[in-house]
């Protein structure tokens, strides 16, 4: 069973549920985490206590693709695991080496480290859901979604729901200084998240979700690449525990896992790109690109 949010006819957002033969069922709820807290409070799990509401109830006459789909969580904060899959240690090592690999960096430190990298990217303004446009940085010129699996957790560190995460990245900024992280990660819509939340209850193995992204460039593909969950380095109790240590986190904080997907060194995003993250047990993200300026041409 999967969560969304929509908007319906009156521009009012709706949370839903979604069962396994793609019905969606409006919920008396404001938002994913009452979910949570109402079913905890009956003593039911989420998909019991889903279940008893929506038992006898007509469904919506209508098909997920005909929705105007939200971020399926208004999560207070984004954050984001690094380099815990051996393609991200690489290609960070390529950006950081300026191409030559030679020797060992920061980024095979934190990859064999017990303390995993663990850092702030997003916030909720900040935060885009499907079909709203991703932003290029003005000040990059290599820059890159990474497609992520995310936990949704509560403010105890308990993993209630998995959706899918762009990490967008800028390939050059990072490269040049790991100080300049923040500024790599975190600029305006430079994180998206859904288009659903995956009950966790209903995962029989989460360290067996296949993503593949695809990357369009005037309707044609022209990236697109797979990575398994199971060559996840670490464990996402591991992770969760490193970011609730000694910190205040929130109901419905999303933590990224990390990405093992990285498109071909000489590809950056452009423009008008179409970027497509599928974990067919969560669903398909899909943002446009958009660049937060427009070059003037001079003829
Ligand atoms: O070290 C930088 C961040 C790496 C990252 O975001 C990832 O591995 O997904
Ligand atoms: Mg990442």
């Amino acid at each position: 069973m999967r969560i969304i949010r929509y908007l319906n006819d009156y521009s009012n957002p709706v949370v839903a549920a979604v069962t396994d033969d793609n019905k969606i069922y409006p919920l008396p709820m404001n938002d994913f985490m009452d979910i949570i807290y109402e079913a905890k409070h009956a003593g039911l799990t989420p998909v019991n206590y889903i279940n008893e509401l929506i038992t006898g109830k007509e469904s919506l006459q209508k098909d997920l693709s005909e929705l105007n789909l939200l971020v399926p969580i208004v999560a207070p904060e984004v954050w984001a695991s690094g380099v815990t899959y051996e393609k991200s240690r690489e290609a960070r090592n390529y950006e950081t080496t300026d191409k030559k690999n030679d020797g060992e960096t920061c980024y095979d430190k934190v990859y064999n480290a017990e303390r995993p990298e663990i850092f702030l990217k997003s916030t909720s303004t900040r935060t885009v859901g499907p079909n709203e446009p991703v932003y290029l940085r003005s000040d990059s010129n290599w820059q890159i979604p990474e497609p992520e699996l995310g936990l949704v957790i509560t403010k105890e560190g308990q993993i209630v729901g998995y959706t899918i995460g762009n990490d967008m990245s800028c390939r050059d900024i990072e490269g040049e200084n790991p100080l300049y992280l923040p500024q790599a990660k975190i600029w305006k819509n430079s994180c998206s998240i859904g288009p659903a939340i995956r009950l966790s209850e209903t995962v029989a193995n989460p360290y067996n979700f296949q993503i593949t992204c695809r990357i369009y460039r005037n309707d044609q593909l022209v990236v697109e690449e797979s990575a398994n969950t199971r060559q996840l380095k670490r464990k996402y109790d591991e992770l969760v525990s490193f970011l609730i240590r000694d910190n205040k986190v929130f109901d419905g904080t999303v933590l990224l896992t990390g990405t093992s997907i990285v498109p071909p060194n000489n590809f950056t995003l452009q423009d008008k790109d179409r970027i497509e993250i599928e974990i067919p047990e969560i669903g398909v993200l899909s943002n446009p690109v958009k660049s937060l300026v427009q070059k003037t041409v001079v003829n």
